[in-house]
């Protein structure tokens, strides 16, 4: 594995599905960190989240479906089914699929530029989501 891709500050240059492979390695730490961290979670509304933002798949759904953040912020879509794998496609103009991600792995896009980036599970095209991107 190339070694930038290891690094967390520079994740997000790496191929989509990178940070998933990485996080099989990581998952129980993650894990262990999002307990401790719920009170700090998004709000299913879709609250504005400074710094990292974390959406849940379960029940094939997305939580929170939409979700807004400040440009900059790193969103972790985190699988929490028991034997399920999900993907994130984004379909607006230079969308990209990422790897599917199995139970307990999660994958991050940190984003640059405002706008919205609605998207959909590649293998479960009924479930949608939404990440509005605030200057
Ligand atoms: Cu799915």
């Amino acid at each position: 594995m190339n070694s930038v891709c290891a690094d967390p500050l520079w994740r997000d240059r790496c191929p989509p599905g990178v940070a998933a492979r990485i996080s099989r390695r990581h998952a129980g730490v993650w894990i262990i960190g999002f307990l401790v961290a719920v009170p700090w979670a998004p709000d299913k509304a879709g609250a504005t989240v400074p710094g990292n933002a974390e959406v849940l798949i379960q029940d094939y759904k997305f939580t929170p479906a939409t979700l807004s953040v400040k440009v900059g912020t790193r969103v972790r879509w985190t699988n929490m089914e028991r034997r399920t794998t999900h993907s994130v496609l984004f379909t607006g103009p230079q969308g990209f699929e990422s790897e599917r991600f199995f139970p307990g792995e999660f994958w991050e896009r940190v984003f640059d530029k405002p706008g919205l980036y609605p998207y959909v599970c590649g293998p479960h095209p009924e479930m949608k989501g939404l990440v509005e991107v605030l200057p």
